[in-house]
């Protein structure tokens, strides 16, 4: 059965993934096998505009020449160590990240889950360790809506059904709290087992939540104030895609523990990576935390050149410069069918108002066949976050496809 090595059709290919891969995800119908910067192409040959950058893991757009110069190179020398022994790359990637972030200390994973994971396991050894919480009780405040991965640890706090009915039991140790929420915070706060609040400085999946001014940096007064980490989730925020290097820096909040993943790696591999200072990284001794493939020399090679494009390429102002340009733009567009445009810097989504419930889909659809690439979720929310390399000209013409698209819900 050579069925795999001929197909060549999309629809033939939509159907191999269908019939052997696990229904967990329900794609848009287009199969992609190329990418250049802020475009990718379909099996066809046609171009599209990728408004998705696969959850913001390109921001770099894809297949930077930088990056992939640097990934070819580090694969023909030195792919995988292990832990066991130190490598070159390792050494210089765990100097450069750390300066680059100002932190003391950096642990290196590879998925963002894990890199959450890693996160919740050192902010435990530091409630135990530093903070003295008696054994076992130690508490995490996390927020209704909240999206930091699939692992059964995360999916205990999380409060979306479809992410969570029948997996359980559960982890226990969380508190649930609303986002955009100060007095809910400094309620739960008050409990002395707390050790962390973890949040994401703007909701991804609950699509493109953006708190209040001044939530952040008081949310992070609040934890000073009862000797609480404050755990920020930015791998999908940060590294440029919100408008500055992390989304913290709006409110000019520096994280207790901060959390990167996707683009660190410029969508070539997975790569992730959790920062803090000494007294908190340092309550990890060996055999206690790690992984095979954590700061691998071609990942560490790959997030070192990927850092350097997002400082030398002005990624973060041109998100923030276009940011505000797009939301204007749509606004401008006085579209009956978008109730709403939110986001910061390229981080943006824009909610449809239709009495069809497929409707986001259905533009979704309209979308790709006029060449732009992007998925709704939630129901009726659309996210719009190309690649941070477009230009303005790009963007015009991404806005004219978007303006054209909407007809199709007339
Ligand atoms: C999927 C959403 C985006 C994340 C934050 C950790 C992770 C993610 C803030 C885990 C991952 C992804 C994964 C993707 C869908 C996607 C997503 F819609 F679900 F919310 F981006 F907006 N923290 N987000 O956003 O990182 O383990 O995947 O590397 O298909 O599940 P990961």
């Amino acid at each position: 059965m050579l069925v795999h090595a001929i197909a060549s059709k999309p629809d033939e290919l939509i159907g191999l993934e269908n019939e052997y891969g696990a229904h967990n995800y329900h794609s848009l119908p287009v199969v992609l096998n190329k990418g250049k910067g802020i475009f990718v192409w379909d099996v066809a040959g046609k171009k599209y505009f990728d408004f998705l950058s696969a959850y913001s893991a390109v921001n770099q757009g894809h297949c930077h020449p930088r990056i992939i110069e640097s990934l070819q190179h580090q694969a023909s020398t030195l792919t995988l160590t292990s832990r066991a022994f130190h490598s070159e790359e390792l050494s210089l990637f765990t100097e450069f990240i750390c300066t680059y972030f100002g932190y003391d200390k950096v642990l290196p994973m590879n998925t963002g889950a894990e890199a959450v994971e890693t996160a919740l396991k050192v902010c435990r050894h530091w409630a135990y360790r530093v903070k003295k919480i008696a054994d076992e009780k130690a508490k995490i405040i996390v927020c209704n809506g909240n999206f930091h991965g699939r692992t059964l640890g995360i999916i205990s706090f999380s409060s979306d059904p479809q992410s969570k009915n029948d997996f359980g039991p559960f982890l226990p140790g969380f508190i649930n709290i609303p986002y955009n929420d100060l007095p809910s915070l400094k309620e739960a706060l008050k409990d002395k087992d707390v050790a962390a609040f973890l949040i994401e400085p703007i909701q991804g999946e609950a699509g493109v939540n953006v708190p209040d001014e001044g939530y952040l940096s008081t949310a992070k007064k609040y934890c000073e104030a009862a000797n609480v980490l404050f755990i920020a989730d930015e791998i999908q925020t940060g590294l440029g895609r919100t408008g500055k290097l992390l989304c913290c820096d709006h409110e000019e909040v520096s994280p207790d523990i901060l959390i990167l993943g996707k683009a660190l790696s410029g969508g070539t591999m997975p790569v992730s990576a959790v920062l803090a200072n000494k007294e908190i990284m340092d309550t990890i001794q060996p055999g206690e935390h790690g992984s095979t493939y954590g700061g691998n020399p071609l990942a560490c090679k790959v997030a070192i050149e990927s850092l350097k494009v997002i400082k030398d390429e002005s990624l973060a102002q041109n998100a923030e410069e276009l940011g505000n340009y797009f939301r204007a733009a749509i606004r401008k567009l006085n579209s009956p069918h978008i109730k709403k445009i939110r986001g910061k810097g390229l981080l943006n989504a824009i909610i449809i108002e239709h009495p069809e419930e497929e409707a986001a889909w259905k533009l979704c659809i309209q979308l790709m066949k006029n060449g732009l690439l992007a998925k709704p979720t939630h129901g009726d929310k659309i996210r719009l976050a190309p690649p941070l390399t477009i230009n303005k000209e790009q963007l015009d013409e991404a806005i004219g496809i978007i303006n054209k698209s909407l007809a199709i819900l007339d």
